[in-house]
């Protein structure tokens, strides 16, 4: 049968791109709404090639709807996916507001879709700095185990949103044009959510998200707590120091992992080379490795710079690079439906 599927926050940096990733998807499709706020209500996108009008998010807008596609923000998912789920659909969120709900699948298709069977309506899309380091460390992890992760990351700016993309570009025409950094405009990042803001362009900013318990950002515990609850382990020691860098799009990892068995860096290249949604490109001596303008557009994890730490016998290095907005959201979240699909969890 056909399915209808809602897409809340068509408008924005990760709605846009769900429109594309749903251009392409495999899913029989019947009816497609855009939803987006009253400020949006009326306008028009285009959905395979034929004019769409965006509708203002109301309860009533799931009436009807199979799927549904969340990427508004948490508030607005908090409000309205119940009223999804009341209304028939399987929402599948790219908030973190449900992702730590124990009644709440959160899931890379690549690692851990069995958990796809115990959702009651809700399934949560992880961070995308999570995802792409899941997708990396997932075969590793089943082949040699794994004890610890300490993360970097460097995560550009379409990760916060359309505006602080738009806040960059303005920043950086200002540079260009010798304005003085005291009269750049800096109302969003690091966090449209904290007290104080921050220019980005040519800076690196340690703060995502705001902070919380014990000096680290949400970011940076979202990381800690998702790789948890994904890999199903709450033995595996995570940290993580995530930063802002002025990137449009694709975030861009440092990895360093202990494995519980010692791997050489050839086994662990050749398991990266065969993992699912996992592309490796790593050769020092012709300077191949991952890069955040490559990785734009691609719906895959590239992985490179692998190397043994020169102390840890079981310490492995990596480098972690995939499109934010992608496999870290509008593609990993069609992709769980593509998955419940296959499995029959919409008949
Ligand atoms: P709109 O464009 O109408 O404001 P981004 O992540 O790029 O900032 O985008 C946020 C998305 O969430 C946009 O599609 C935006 O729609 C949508 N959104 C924000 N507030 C609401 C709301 N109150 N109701 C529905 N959609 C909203
Ligand atoms: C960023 N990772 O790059 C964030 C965006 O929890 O879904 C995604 C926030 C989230 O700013």
């Amino acid at each position: 049968r056909k399915m209808n599927v809602a897409i809340v926050g068509a408008t924005g940096a990760v709605g846009t791109q769900m429109i594309k990733m749903l251009e392409d998807s495999s899913l029989p499709l019947g009816v497609v709404k855009f939803l987006a706020s009253k400020r949006s209500a009326g306008k028009q996108l285009s959905f395979k090639g034929e004019p769409q009008t965006i509708e203002e998010l109301v309860a009533d807008s799931f009436e009807g709807i199979d799927l549904a596609l969340f990427s508004a923000g948490g508030g607005i998912s908090a409000k309205f996916a119940p009223e999804a789920v009341k209304r028939g659909a399987v929402v599948v969120d790219n908030t973190s507001h449900f992702r730590m709900d124990p009644e709440v699948p959160l899931v890379v298709p690549e690692v851990n879709p069995e958990a796809l069977r115990e959702h009651h309506g809700i399934i949560a899309n992880p961070n995308c700095s999570t995802i792409q380091m899941m997708v990396a460390l997932e075969p590793i992890r089943q082949v040699f185990g794994l004890k610890r992760v300490i993360v970097s990351t460097y995560q550009a700016v379409s990760g916060a949103g359309n505006q602080a993309v738009e806040e960059l570009k303005q920043q950086t025409r200002d540079y260009l044009a010798e304005k003085p950094v005291s009269e750049w405009t800096a109302d969003i990042l690091p966090s449209g959510g904290d007290k104080k803001h921050y220019p980005l362009a040519f800076n690196a900013l340690p703060q995502i998200d705001v902070f919380t318990d014990a000096g680290y950002t949400n970011e940076e515990w979202k990381m800690i707590n998702e790789t948890k609850k994904i890999m199903a382990d709450d033995g595996i020691k995570v940290s993580a120091t995530c930063v802002r860098i002025p990137v449009i799009t694709g975030h861009s990892e440092s990895v360093y992992i202990e494995t519980e068995k010692t791997a050489t860096v050839e086994e662990i290249k050749a398991l990266i080379a065969k993992a699912p949604g996992a592309v490796l490109e790593d050769d020092p001596s012709q300077q191949i490795y991952p890069q955040a303008l490559n990785s734009v557009g691609k719906k895959e994890t590239f992985v490179g710079r692998i190397r043994k730490d020169p102390d840890e016998e079981k310490g492995v290095h990596l480098w972690v690079v995939s499109d934010n907005l992608l496999k870290g959201a509008a593609w990993n979240s069609l992709q769980i439906a593509e998955t419940m699909y296959a499995m029959g969890l919409f008949e």
